[in-house]
């Protein structure tokens, strides 16, 4: 028995000194991979230091001292034209940041929102908050979702990367819109330059229509049921900051561009299945009513294949932009919404 624990012990301590024994080659190699963690580390410090530049800090942080409900305001009082995060107050007082675009087509847009397809394959599931979180529902049609009302969600510098919408989106008494589609997940310093489509409206209709979205939805309910397939809500041509008619044509399916004339942006459009959508950018629907192939946003009960933010924009696939698929590139980008 005590030989037996003899030898254990043996080979216990060859065990223990087998993994401590590195060769003088190894042991280099640890420290030179050491070294070099160290160096990545300093430089990546080194470079969030640079980054904290407190000038600019302190130049971005005293934008809360100026008092305004709209980039508009910003620009027009305080002749600013920088575009990047401000601060906006409520008719209430409430205070929020979002993102100013102060240099198209003479600047003074606020964003205000952001709808982002987080999962195309997701039928009114998680992060489908422009539609319903809450499953294709046919008990869920009544439109009191997020296009008329006034809960807010998202970050502007996330409105990439999630959907967004702050305070302005029913505070603001606006003439125009203005639409950037940007890839998912880009920053926001170079939003401007990644988008791939961007118009805005230069007729005001939104004084028609209350000043808001909000207003708007209030009278074109995003609602399933609301109306017949050939009921649709206005219809206003757009100017192209980026883009024309063709690209904004090629963005969509080869089957949905026989149904919409490109430069426009429709709202409250209605489906063959009268289902409600919110909003079909940089298209007006003209001889068709499979909106669901390039309108954005909607109520909560659609055709079971067909709920969601991005409602069908993958009939005949992901991203292959074949028969009613959308672009991957139109899939993949989150829609920018801003008033002026
Ligand atoms: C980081 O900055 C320090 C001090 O400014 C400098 O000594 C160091 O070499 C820098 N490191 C790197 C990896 O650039
Ligand atoms: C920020 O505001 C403070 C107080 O008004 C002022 O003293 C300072 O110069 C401002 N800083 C910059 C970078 O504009
Ligand atoms: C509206 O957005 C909120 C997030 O703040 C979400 O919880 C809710 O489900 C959304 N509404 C619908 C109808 O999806
Ligand atoms: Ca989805
Ligand atoms: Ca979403």
């Amino acid at each position: 028995m005590l030989y037996h624990i003899f030898l254990f012990l043996v080979v216990l301590v060859l065990v223990e000194r087998g993994s401590f024994a590195a060769s003088p080659l190894e042991i280099v190699s640890v420290n030179e991979q050491l070294a070099h963690t160290e160096a990545v580390r300093n430089d990546e410090t080194n470079q969030t230091l640079a980054r904290t530049n407190f000038e600019r800090l302190e130049r971005l942080s005293n934008r809360s001292r100026y008092v305004a409900r709209s980039c508009k305001e910003i620009r027009d009082r305080y002749n600013l034209r920088e575009d990047g995060l401000y601060y906006l107050t409520t008719a209430n007082g409430m205070v929020y940041q979002t993102f100013c675009d102060m240099t198209t087509a003479g600047g003074g847009w606020t964003l205000v929102a952001s709808v982002h397809e987080n999962s195309i394959y997701g039928r009114c599931t998680v992060g489908d908050r422009w539609s319903s979180q809450q499953g294709n529902n046919a008990a869920l049609l009544d439109g009191d979702g997020n296009w008329s009302n006034r809960n807010t969600f998202g970050t502007a510098e996330g409105a990439t990367s999630d959907d967004y919408k702050n305070p302005g989106y029913y505070d603001i008494a606006a003439e125009d819109m203005s639409v950037w589609h940007v890839p998912n997940n880009f920053p926001l310093e170079h939003w401007n330059l990644a988008a791939i489509l961007r118009y805005h409206t230069d007729n005001r209709f939104l004084r028609l229509y209350g000043g808001n979205l909000f207003q708007l939805f209030k009278q074109y309910p995003v609602r399933y049921n609301v109306g017949s397939y050939n009921n649709r809500g206005p219809a206003f041509p757009i100017v192209y900051d980026h883009g024309d008619r063709e690209s904004t044509r090629l963005l969509y399916g080869p089957n949905s561009r026989g149904e919409f004339q490109p430069g426009f942006i429709t709202f409250r459009a209605i489906n063959n299945e009268r289902a409600a959508m919110a909003i079909c950018s940089g298209v007006k629907p003209v001889s068709g009513w499979n909106t669901e192939h390039y309108c954005i946003g909607g109520g909560g009960y659609f055709h079971p294949d067909q709920c969601g933010d991005f409602p069908s924009f993958d009939w005949d696939r992901l991203g292959k932009g074949q028969g009613w698929s959308a672009s991957k590139e139109m899939t993949e980008a989150a829609v920018l919404l801003f008033y002026r």
